[in-house]
């Protein structure tokens, strides 16, 4: 029989070692979590995919971003703060001529809490017209650790009634409107009913209009201006 103090010794080492052994099994783990983009394609959306369609009323396409929190099983993560940071870079569409700009709605960065499921999906939605490139990372701050994802990098063509990407769809993006439409020259930006030359027409405008009627906006913050090139 073990000498008391060995006993004592080993009892001590089993409280102490317990808690990390459980906790370890409820951490999160990276290789088992996933940063992923996909695109979400409002229902009253003309067509999906490159380029988007996207208002900064929320009713286009958005940018889903989701994170998958698991442990080393592969179970979900739950109570988990994801934050997730979006380095944004945009490109005018040189048609828009000066005074236009990205941005996108919402914070930055912007943290959702993970529910039993271990997920969590931001959309990301906003204004200006043109090439986007956005580079994503997230970190994943859970109970029993943290874990850092990504970065992922996509990039987008992307149309919108905020042609001057001010967040607010009013009369300063019609000013960049008009012209295209009463004179027939090319304008990619407002050609959201695809028909072979980028030109605008009726069927542009009455895609335009609910949007400017609604006044559709959001406040958020401003891309970094980068070279990408013209769309499409
Ligand atoms: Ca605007």
């Amino acid at each position: 029989m073990a000498p008391c103090y060995l006993r004592i010794l080993l009892a001590f080492l089993l409280i102490v070692t317990l808690p990390s052994a459980l906790l370890a099994g409820t951490g999160p783990s990276a290789s088992e979590s996933s940063l992923t983009v996909a695109v979400g394609v409002h229902p009253n959306s003309a067509w999906g995919g490159d380029p988007l369609f996207w208002c900064p009323g929320g009713d286009g396409d958005t940018i889903v971003v989701t994170v998958q929190v698991n442990d080393a099983s592969s179970d979900p993560c739950e109570d988990c703060d994801v934050e997730l940071l979006l380095d944004v870079e945009h490109d005018v569409q040189d048609e828009l001529g000066a005074g236009s700009s990205g941005r996108v709605c919402g914070t930055n960065p912007r943290t959702l809490t993970t529910d039993a499921t271990g997920r969590v999906t931001f959309p990301v939605t906003g204004g200006g017209c043109g090439r986007f490139r956005f580079t994503l990372s997230a970190t994943a701050t859970c109970p029993g650790g943290t874990i850092a994802l990504g970065p992922i990098v996509q990039g987008y063509c992307i149309q919108t009634p905020d042609f001057n990407g001010s967040l607010t769809v009013n009369f300063f993006d019609t000013f960049k409107y008009l012209p295209p439409l009463s004179f027939g020259t090319d304008f990619w930006c407002g050609d959201f009913v695809p028909g072979g030359v980028p030109q605008v027409n009726f069927f542009d405008t009455f895609k335009y209009l609910p949007h400017l009627a609604g006044g559709h906006s959001c406040s958020g913050f401003s891309t970094a201006s980068a070279i990408l090139g013209d769309c499409p």
